[in-house]
């Protein structure tokens, strides 16, 4: 069996071109690649107040710092028919895929107009039509339902891909190992892109796994594999074409390690107390957003009267949100006994 293991390429940066120009990215998909980026951390931003002041009740984890992550994978696939599975950490996925951000609000708020009709909150964002199958709280839970779904578009004949985001702490989940066993054995056309933050709640890596590179984990069951810098939105784009073009045209699973950092605590209830401020800092001086927005500056893609316009809009669709989040009614009362079984 071949594999294919990812190596650091030669950077195609040069003076003349910029890194991305092997890459299919038009000016256009770049800025949109940025947009994402800001939304995501402004709507976050604007969740956090809004937390702050009892809008928003229940468990509520900020993906701040690894906008990169989301938005190169997502950006990578098709619009209309690949699939998204994630854990709790949602809410930056769910705006990458393109869905509202109103219904996105107000499924924070609780309320009946959210994605989730408000009933999933912030860890259970929803949206068929997008292919976002949704945020999944149980460490670990969601891997076998993704490759349930690569399996399910494998088997009717589709060439749809399936993306499954993950934290780091899943992988030492049986059921993770168990998953990419039958995604190797059955060649589903799926990738699992390990987003390392370096903490699962308050324990930092290093004291919850054996063993140093994350991704050596698939290296069991024989998967192409490897780690890429994902607080560089156009390296986790790259990656993440060859691993779609090889799951969609040879039917070949991947396993991507995607290092990152989350700026924020594990939830609003975080203390903090596992880390350093300089250790966050450090991370913050290769901010994903203000490094891509000033390499797209350079390269005349952006300019700062643009970006502060971009600012202006976005800052104004957040307050839309909010404002939307905040009138809409609560879900009354029947819907409860909407979607249980027995
Ligand atoms: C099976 C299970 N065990 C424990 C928990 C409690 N828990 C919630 S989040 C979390 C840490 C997960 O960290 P990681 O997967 O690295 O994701 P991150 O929070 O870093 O995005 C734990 C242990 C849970 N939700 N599910």
């Amino acid at each position: 069996m071949e594999i294919i293991t990812m190596k650091k390429e030669k950077s195609t940066s040069n003076k003349q071109q910029p890194r991305w120009a092997d890459l299919d990215l038009s000016n256009e998909k770049l800025i949109k690649m940025y947009r994402d980026m800001l939304a995501i951390r402004r709507f976050e931003e604007r969740a956090a107040q809004e937390y702050g002041k009892g809008k928003i009740g229940g468990f509520c984890h900020l993906y701040i710092g690894q906008e990169a992550t989301g938005v190169g994978a997502i950006a990578a696939l098709r619009d209309d028919d690949d699939f998204i599975y994630t854990a709790y950490r949602d809410h930056g996925q769910a705006i990458a895929r393109g869905m509202n951000m109103k219904e996105c609000m107000a499924e924070l708020f609780g309320k009946v107009t959210g994605c989730s009709k408000g009933m999933g909150g912030s860890m259970h964002f929803y949206d068929l039509a997008k292919g976002f199958m949704g945020g999944w709280g149980i460490v670990g839970g969601h891997p076998p339902l993704a490759a349930g779904s690569a399996f399910a578009t494998k088997y009717q004949g589709r060439d749809s891909v399936t993306i499954c985001f993950m934290g780091e702490a899943s992988t030492n989940q049986g059921v993770f190992h168990e998953t990419l066993n039958m995604a190797e054995l059955w060649k589903l056309p799926i990738i699992f892109i390990c987003e390392n933050n370096g903490y699962g709640m308050g324990t930092a890596i290093s004291r919850a796994m054996a063993g140093e590179n994350l991704y050596d984990k698939a290296a069991g069951y024989l998967m192409n594999r490897g780690a890429v810098n994902g607080m560089d939105v156009i390296e986790m784009y790259r990656e993440m074409k060859k691993a779609i073009h090889l799951a969609r045209t040879e039917f070949k699973p991947t396993f991507l390690e995607a290092r990152t950092y989350r700026y924020r605590g594990h939830s609003m209830s975080d203390p903090g107390q596992y880390r350093t401020k300089e250790e966050i800092e450090e991370y913050k001086k290769r901010d994903p957003i203000e490094t891509f927005g000033q390499e797209l500056i350079q390269w005349g893609v952006l300019s700062e009267s643009v970006i502060e316009k971009m600012e202006e809009e976005i800052k104004a669709a957040v307050q839309e949100a909010v404002e939307f989040a905040d009138a809409s009614p609560q879900p009354p009362l029947e819907q409860l006994y909407e979607n249980v079984y027995a």
